[in-house]
């Protein structure tokens, strides 16, 4: 899984975060083992996490420094007497990827190989959102990367094309949900918390993709939508917050992370891949 996004979107803090919870919360709670494939990766998350959680530090903006590396974890599940087993790789991207210019190889080369892809957005690129904050360079632009990556993923045939669409899962995703839940009608579904269970519910991801999809004409960013539409055959729509509350400066907000919905994207995608079963449904 690749995970893209314009510089300072959060993609590094989602992994922190939605590595730590699936670690030490939603392992135990959908019956699951995340094991680290290898000592490298096991280095590697301790870098994301140190910071956030021991540190009370928000990430460095350099994080991942030189060549991103991918996390390669083994997942397990228990579902009656079977186990299900997958590789998860997760690959946090260096900004320069999508800063514009032409692909590099590497790039293209992970692009190609991912098997998923979570493309975060930024809710301060979005018109009516969030104000957008002074100073935030143009290259930094979440419908530009949107652009970018659907292009590049075209470029590098990932996945089995679909009538010329892009064939592999992509989850697109509104991350630093808190910026926005203020505004948000109080009976919205981005609100609610995931009912506890070892399940993937069908019925809040659908309330949820129809609320963002609401959402971005309203912020008149229904063109990413319409993009999405064209280009993916199997795309969805999330919203999440890592952190739950905006840090202050470098300091990580009192208290560390407090996520809302972090772990979305994955719980769609270990259900495509069929790690997961829809809540109430068992094999
Ligand atoms: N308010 C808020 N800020 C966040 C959240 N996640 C990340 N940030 C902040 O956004 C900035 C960029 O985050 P980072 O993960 O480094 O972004 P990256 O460049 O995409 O890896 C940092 O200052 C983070 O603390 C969130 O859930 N809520
Ligand atoms: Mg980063």
């Amino acid at each position: 899984m690749v995970l893209a996004g314009p510089a300072g979107s959060g993609r590094s803090t989602f992994t922190a975060v939605a590595l730590h919870e699936l670690r030490h919360r939603l392992g135990a709670e959908l019956g699951m083992a995340l094991l680290p494939c290898d000592d490298r990766t096991a280095t590697d998350v301790r870098r994301y996490e140190q910071p956030l959680y021991e540190d009370a530090h928000v990430l460095p903006p350099a994080l991942p420094s030189g060549s991103p590396r991918p996390l390669v974890h083994r997942m397990s599940r228990r579902a009656g007497r079977r186990e299900r087993a997958l590789t998860f790789v997760l690959l946090d991207t260096a900004q320069r990827w999508f800063a514009g210019g032409e692909p590099a190889e590497g790039e293209l080369r992970s692009l190609a190989g991912a098997d998923a892809i979570v493309l975060l957005l930024d809710p301060q690129d979005l018109t009516g959102a969030v104000p957008r904050p002074v100073g935030r360079p143009p290259t930094a632009d979440s419908a530009q990367v949107v652009e970018r990556v659907l292009d590049r993923l075209r470029t590098a045939g990932a996945g089995a094309p679909d009538r010329g669409r892009i064939g592999i899962p992509v989850a697109v995703a509104v991350a630093k949900l808190d910026l926005v839940a203020p505004q948000l009608p109080p009976n919205s579904p981005l609100h609610r918390r995931r009912s506890p269970g070892p399940g993937f519910d069908a019925v809040d991801r659908s309330a949820v993709d129809a609320e963002l999809r609401a959402l971005l004409a309203l912020w008149q960013s229904d063109g990413i939508d319409r993009r999405l539409r064209e280009t993916c055959a199997d795309y969805q729509l999330f919203a999440f917050s890592a952190l739950g509350r905006s840090p202050r400066g470098d300091a990580a907000p009192p208290g560390g992370p407090r996520p809302h919905r972090v772990e979305d994207p994955l719980l769609w995608l270990l259900h495509r891949f069929g790690l997961l079963d829809r809540a109430g449904h068992r094999r």
